[in-house]
């Protein structure tokens, strides 16, 4: 699928509510389907970014939080073919962006993370566990994806 057969934008008007209680993640790539608890996900090496604001729409911007998790682009590289080019982030109320591999590695030490803690504690399911934290965004939290449910790799 070329990287450029993508959706419309999203509206700006978030969701406030968890789509299901269940933060099971899904990661498709090489036509296999691996499912991961944030249990998991917690035994990988984790990344700590500071100085994360979201930029929210709904309720203005919040932060500093230190948000901590796994690269967006280890995740990739463990379970990806390594022709691998992008990658989307979706969410169970069907939000979604795209990930070029180019700017992921371009992040350097402000990288993308799926987030399972902020500021030292445990992400709640309301605050968006597992949370896509991309630090360098400045559209207004439109790549801050909330419940992220499915990885999608190509
Ligand atoms: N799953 C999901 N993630 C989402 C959204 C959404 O509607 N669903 N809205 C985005 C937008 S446009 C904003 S402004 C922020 C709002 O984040 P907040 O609820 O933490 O303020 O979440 C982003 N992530
Ligand atoms: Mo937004």
């Amino acid at each position: 699928m070329p990287y450029n057969d993508w959706n419309p934008p999203h509206s700006h008007d978030p969701n406030p509510e968890p789509p299901s209680d269940d933060p099971t993640l899904t990661i498709i790539a090489n036509d296999q389907t691996l499912r991961f608890t944030p249990q998991y996900l917690a035994t990988l090496p984790q990344a700590e970014v500071r100085d994360c604001y979201i930029v929210s729409t709904g309720h203005g911007t919040s932060g500093p939080f230190a948000f901590k998790g796994v690269r967006l682009l280890e995740l990739a590289i463990r379970y990806a073919k390594s022709t691998w080019t992008f990658l989307d982030v979706i969410s169970g109320d069907a939000f979604r962006t795209r990930l070029r591999r180019e700017d992921l590695v371009a992040m350097g030490d402000r990288p993308a993370i799926l987030s399972l803690e902020i500021d030292g504690r445990p992400l709640e399911r309301i605050e968006g566990l597992v949370r896509l934290i991309v630090p360098n965004e400045s559209d207004d939290a439109l790549r801050q994806v909330k419940w992220v449910s499915e990885i999608r790799i190509y």
